[in-house]
């Protein structure tokens, strides 16, 4: 089996990933995620999903396991030299590792260093979700470098702590899955993933229902409608990477509304809509926001909500026409 190693030396690289720091930076966080793996596999002893008495810039509470990945990312991608800065939807601010323009390429990294961690002491999936632009050579690092639109991504992925841990990668034009092996190397199992151009699975917080605009009901009811040939199932996690996983992989459509309380959506643009909208486009799938495609969405600020719909070609269709 390829290795994740053996698979970026051998892959056709646009021409803006011809330096091999890129690559370095990618193991960085593949070195992350089998760490973040490994520590998981022991939460239970280590209370990692416990709360460490602050909240985050979302006024979320912020767990032991949080902190420790989110600090092992910055640490790790800035050691790959490749990187001039990250964003965490951990922190307030972007983090600069150097003001100094390059006279390379250099990119910029911006994570969910876990998402879904309230449900690390229920033992349910979470995910380490990242994407990664280019900062041109010559220009020092900005704001603006971070808040690009989701098409101008070079590469995303997410790394999901589940039943096995598995990273998977999308550039353009393809999308690819490393299950973690037990000698600690992630290793090709997944090759080319695209995900089916339809299906029967839709994953929602349904209890939100009254609060939707009419297009999302019409749609929830569409697919519970006894008219369907097919009966559809509902899944849904509470964890946004596990849910976009199965329905990657199985095909399903994932929707996270806004609400009446919410009326610009809540999850997070730049660290789960965006990277995992990318890696759904290149697996022949679509996403939208019910004005635009995500990825067409140009970001204002670094911690922007949107609404979100994910999934399967037929089934983003089918909500759009509602
Ligand atoms: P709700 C986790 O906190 C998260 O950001 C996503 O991973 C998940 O899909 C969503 O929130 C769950 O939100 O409102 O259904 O509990």
């Amino acid at each position: 089996m390829l290795t994740f190693s053996e698979f970026l030396q051998s892959r056709k690289k646009p021409a803006i990933l011809e330096q091999a720091s890129y690559d370095v930076l990618l193991h960085q966080i593949a070195k992350c995620g089998q760490e973040i793996s490994l520590q998981l596999r022991r939460s239970g002893f280590l209370q990692l999903g416990q709360a460490v008495g602050i909240a985050n810039v979302q006024s979320e509470e912020v767990l032991a396991l949080d902190l420790i990945a989110n600090n092992m990312l910055i640490n790790e991608i800035e050691q790959s030299g490749a990187a001039l800065g990250i964003a965490s939807e951990e922190m307030e601010d972007i983090h600069v590792y150097s003001a100094e323009a390059s006279e390379e390429e250099k990119f910029v990294v911006l994570f969910d260093p876990l998402d879904g961690s309230s449900n690390i002491e229920v033992l349910a999936p979470v995910g380490t979700i990242f994407s990664i632009y280019a900062v041109p050579k010559g220009e020092a690092l900005t704001l603006k470098h971070f808040l690009q639109a989701g098409r101008e991504v070079i590469g995303a992925g997410y790394i999901l702590y589940g039943s096995s841990t598995m990273l998977v990668y999308a550039e353009k034009g393809h999308v690819n899955g490393f299950t973690l092996d037990v000698d600690g190397i992630f290793k090709l199992s997944h090759e080319n993933i695209q995900t089916p151009k339809t299906a029967h699975t839709f994953s929602v917080n349904q209890a939100s229902y009254h609060r939707w605009p009419e297009a999302f009901k019409k749609f929830v009811d569409w697919c519970g409608s006894i008219d369907n040939k097919k009966v559809f199932s509902q899944r849904y996690i509470g964890s946004m990477v596990a849910d976009f996983h199965r329905n990657l992989i199985k095909g399903g459509i994932f929707l996270y509304p806004p609400t009446t309380e919410t009326p610009k959506g809540r999850l997070r643009l730049m660290y789960e809509c965006i990277p995992l909208s990318f890696i759904q486009h290149q697996a022949g799938g679509l996403s939208t926001d019910m004005v635009q495609s995500i990825l067409d969405i140009e970001p204002k600020e670094l911690h922007q909500r949107t609404s979100v719909a994910i999934g399967s070609y037929d089934l983003i269709q089918k909500l759009l026409s509602m």
